[in-house]
């Protein structure tokens, strides 16, 4: 199974340094002294220039958007300790943060297989601190799945996760949209202080494509499974339409069997 991970700073960045080189107008010099037939030359030198600037900046940020398109964006929210990072290093790293740093916001990137296919999504995780809820309006759009993370431990950080959710469906005006509750510190599974039932109830609230599991970063139990699991969903919610109708035929053909049957 073919695995690449890594991690960087968010997109924006690379895209802004783009766009300062197509604002850099290139500058003209036309002697005073120039005939006509000279100042024509330069004005044309200057214009292939400038076209030759905006090709390169259109096709650097053609190939970022490509390479976006490629990728399925994951967002992960909830409060803050409650093991969003520690979720997305044990998934990208295999590694364990045992120490607590909290985030400001990060993205990662791993491509794996699920279900025979591969998958390649970049994982915003974010931060859970109340002192950047600025940054929050810019995490509920633009995901093709969000990650909803709270400490079974916990019920305050069960409340603040439910809380991301009414944040998302307000944004997303209710359009479908896939969800994994994640509940996370399963090794502490005898302190827990939010039933698995709930978990379940919650995801149910999230709509028709979410699902609950319970996950130990620590021991990396179901951590894999978790990603996994999610784009098996954004899968099923982008199933082209010929694909349903298809199964829907397939699934009349049966029943029809089965009342002749
Ligand atoms: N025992 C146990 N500890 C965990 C688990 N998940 C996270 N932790 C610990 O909980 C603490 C907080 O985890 P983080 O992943 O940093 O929390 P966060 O949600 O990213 O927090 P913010 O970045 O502030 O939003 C760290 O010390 C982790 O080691 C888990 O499943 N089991
Ligand atoms: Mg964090």
């Amino acid at each position: 199974m073919g695995t690449e991970a890594t991690h960087s700073a968010p997109l924006g960045v690379s895209l802004s340094g783009a766009a300062v080189v197509c604002l850099a107008r290139p500058p003209t010099f036309i002697n005073p002294n120039s005939t006509p037939l000279e100042v024509t030359l330069a004005l044309i030198g200057r214009k292939l220039l400038h076209i030759y600037i905006v090709i390169i900046f259109n096709t650097s940020t053609m190939s970022n958007a490509a390479t976006r398109n490629l990728a399925t964006r994951f967002t992960i929210l909830g409060t803050g300790g409650a093991g969003k990072s520690a979720l997305v290093v044990q998934f990208v790293h295999s590694h364990y943060c045992e120490i607590y740093d909290p985030t400001i916001e990060d993205i990662y990137r791993r491509q794996w297989e699920v279900d025979g296919c591969i998958a390649l999504a970049d994982i915003l995780d974010t931060a859970g601190q109340d002192e950047y809820t600025a940054l929050r309006s810019t995490w509920f759009t633009g995901s093709d799945g969000f990650l909803l993370v709270y400490n079974m431990c916990s019920r305050t950080s069960y409340e603040d996760a439910k809380g991301f959710l009414e944040q998302i469906k307000r944004h997303n005006d209710d359009s479908p949209t896939p969800f994994m509750v994640v509940a996370t510190h399963a090794d502490m599974a005898s302190e827990r202080a939010v039933s698995p039932e709930e978990g379940q109830l919650f995801a149910k609230d999230c709509g028709q494509y979410s699902g609950y599991i319970e996950v130990s970063n620590k021991d990396r139990t179901n951590v894999d499974e978790t990603f996994s699991e999610l784009v098996r969903l954004v899968r099923k919610l982008h199933q082209p339409l010929e694909g349903r109708d298809s199964q829907k035929k397939a699934k009349k053909q049966l029943h029809a069997k089965c009342s002749i049957l």
